[in-house]
């Protein structure tokens, strides 16, 4: 029998295996958020709720280009009130639960991070990266005193590990890391979608209704890869990468830049939620025959010199 453990901890949440959803892929409903539990994830990350609910934004709000995706959703959600009878189900089916949460103002993330405290999830995730900000809500936390201001806000009541999800929009990521950890932050998620655009070039117009979107896929795993690397120099609390993973090469990378666990999103469009089952096995092998005992053997090692 192997000794081998595929469990991981981030900030104190013990995770069967290093592998979650990312916000918005499956994240709507309970019986989604369930399968992806089924297909294999550790844990499981609900779409980003707000204080109330929301459209979004008008179609098209997807694009498919080279390597990826480019999403303008505009933050549609049922609302983290809506959230609280789905957070008690999948609690009583036994699955995980980390909540993507977002606010217009500092109060507001406060409010929806004590709602969904209370409802009973394992971890919150803040997310102050969305590149799809609608017109009311400026980029809360795309500096680092906005990050470490709304993070010390959400630790004032969050009873769970606190994520903060941050955006690869900024001129030096590390350094807004480094303003999440000031404020408290059991963690960093890096990173969100790359802002970018596609064009129709019979209408000669955007194709996007928001004419901007955000950038996932593989595509964007280089980017993802960078901010992991550049964040785990510079704080000291674990790291979750998301970005363009499609199979476990990809999330071997992320653990060997100082990711303790990955989120995956585009990739289970492609391949169902199938792909944490295989990517999980896929990192078993790795560790299996490079003579590893668990994961955290190999996060950061690429660092090693
Ligand atoms: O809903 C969105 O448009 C969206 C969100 Br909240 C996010 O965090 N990242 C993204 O690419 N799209």
């Amino acid at each position: 029998m192997s000794q081998l453990s595929l469990a991981v901890d981030i900030a104190g949440l013990r995770l069967r295996n290093p592998t979650m959803n990312a916000a918005g892929v499956l994240g709507i409903s309970g019986p989604l958020l369930k399968r992806v539990y089924e297909g294999g994830a550790g844990a499981v990350v609900t779409k980003s709720l707000g204080p109330v609910p929301r459209e979004g934004h008008h179609n098209p709000t997807l694009v498919t280009v080279e390597g990826g995706v480019l999403n303008a959703m505009g933050l549609p959600n049922p609302g983290a009130d809506y959230f609280v009878d789905v957070i008690r189900w999948l609690k009583g089916e036994g699955v995980p639960v980390v909540a993507s949460f977002f606010g217009a103002t500092i109060e507001e993330f406060r409010d929806v991070a004590c709602t969904l405290s209370d409802a009973g999830v394992d971890a919150l995730e803040l997310n102050c990266s969305c590149p799809n900000v609608v017109e009311e809500m400026g980029m809360l936390g795309a500096d680092c005193l906005n990050t470490e201001a709304v993070t010390a806000a959400v630790k004032e009541v969050a009873k769970t590990p606190v994520f903060v999800k941050l955006s690869p929009n900024v001129t030096d990521i590390s350094e807004i890391a480094r303003g999440a950890e000031r404020g408290g932050a059991d963690a960093i998620t890096a990173c969100n979608t790359l802002i970018g655009m596609a064009v129709d070039v019979d209408m000669r117009r955007p194709i996007l209704a928001n004419t901007t979107g955000g950038l996932s896929g593989p595509a964007l795993k280089p980017v993802a890869l960078r901010c992991v690397w550049e964040i785990a120099k510079t704080v000291d609390i674990p790291i979750i990468g998301c970005g363009g993973v499609t199979n476990w090469r990809d999330a071997v990378e992320f653990l060997l830049c100082g990711a303790s666990a990955v989120e995956i999103g585009t990739a289970v469009m492609e391949r169902g939620v199938e792909v944490f089952g295989m990517v999980v096995e896929g990192i078993r092998s790795y560790l299996e025959v490079n003579g590893f005992k668990e994961v955290k053997d190999i996060v950061g090692l690429a660092h090693e010199t």
